[in-house]
């Protein structure tokens, strides 16, 4: 993978006086991507809870007490019904997520069922299944697969804190399968988790020194779910001020000048006001439909109006 961005280079970024932070991330905005178009993605749980993994965020790692109940895989009909749900509301993308550490060969081979399906629907495909193994990127590539969701989460430097089970490494290795199948890479991270600004910064840095950069990136607040870890050490009070997020889509819009930012989860609970400046910091994609994976997310009409009143419209 590609040389990392120097974190003191995107510290500095961070610091500067939110105005001028804003101001440059709208202009770098405007010279690579339409001023007022958001794409939209839906998501779907294929597989829920349940997760042998032990992500300290993550409502669906079993060992949680999140009251998440593991279930099976979807049946190919009712993700198909799903697809054309969301494509009927408007998304043009459709990521399906499960909740494994990676994909069996003989689960792979139904997901790849449902990428055929979801694709002859007319959407864009996008598939989230944890850690690939060898020419799995590539079988997914030849069912229709567009994009394959892999998180960095957070920083090196603090990702032993949140993870045990996968390492850092592990997670470059599988985005490196993605690319090298050519797929589109969409890579992010969670901000929120009592990490520093330093590690933000680190985070940023490692997304954006990806070669190629990912083509788009999720930028997700810790949404806190009682039961997991994350949740224990905070107890609901929010580990980050919103503006620091703001500053976070901004320094990721400026660092990744070509890529879809996606204001992914957390979205509810910054609100109308908070949405609006990450949309002038640069975010141009999010997660449409009242559902994320496990948790809620804003419906499509509050999102629709707040499109309105913002002048915004769908990519
Ligand atoms: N199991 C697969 C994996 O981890 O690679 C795919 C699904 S996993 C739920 C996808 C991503 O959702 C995680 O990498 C994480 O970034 C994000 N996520 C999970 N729980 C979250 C939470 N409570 N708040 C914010 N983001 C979360
Ligand atoms: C991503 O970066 N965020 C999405 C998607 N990729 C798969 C998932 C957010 C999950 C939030 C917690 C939940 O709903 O379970
Ligand atoms: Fe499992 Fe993915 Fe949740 Fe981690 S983030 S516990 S791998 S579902």
């Amino acid at each position: 993978m590609g040389q990392r961005l120097d974190v003191d280079a995107v510290d500095a970024l961070f610091a500067l006086p939110f105005n001028d932070l804003l101001l440059r991330a709208q202009q770098v905005h405007r010279e690579h991507h339409a001023p007022n178009a958001v794409q939209l993605s839906t998501l779907l749980s294929i597989k829920t809870g349940g997760c042998p993994e032990d992500c300290g965020y993550c409502p669906q790692a079993a060992r949680h007490h999140s009251g998440v109940v593991g279930e099976a895989l979807l049946d190919l009909g009712v993700v198909v019904d799903a697809a054309r749900a969301a494509k009927d509301a408007g998304a043009t993308r459709f990521c399906m997520g499960a909740a494994w550490r990676g994909p069996k060969d003989r689960d792979l081979a139904r997901v790849l069922d449902m990428v055929r399906a979801v694709k002859a629907l007319g959407l864009e495909t996008c598939c989230t299944l944890g850690m690939l193994k060898d020419g799995q990127a590539e079988a997914l590539r030849d069912a229709g697969l567009d994009y394959y969701n892999h998180n960095l989460d957070t920083a090196p430097e603090f990702y032993g804190e949140i993870v045990s089970t996968r390492a850092y490494q592990d997670r470059l290795d599988t985005l490196d399968r993605v690319r090298d199948a050519g797929l589109a890479v969409c890579c992010g991270g969670i901000v929120g988790m009592g990490e520093s600004r330093r590690q933000r910064a680190a985070l940023i840095a490692q997304l954006a020194g990806l070669d190629p950069q990912p083509e788009s990136v999720p930028i997700n607040h810790l949404v806190q779910v009682e039961g997991t870890p994350l949740h224990e050490r905070f107890h609901g009070e929010c580990a980050l001020d919103p503006l620091e997020f703001v500053r976070t889509v901004a320094v990721a819009r400026i660092t990744m000048p070509r890529a879809m930012i996606r204001l992914s989860a957390g979205r509810r609970e910054l609100g109308e006001p908070v949405q609006a400046l990450c949309y002038f910091a640069g975010a141009n994609s999010i997660f449409y439909g009242d559902r994320l994976l496990t948790t809620g997310n804003p419906d499509a009409e509050s999102d629709r109006a707040l499109f309105a009143k913002l002048g915004l419209a769908p990519a």
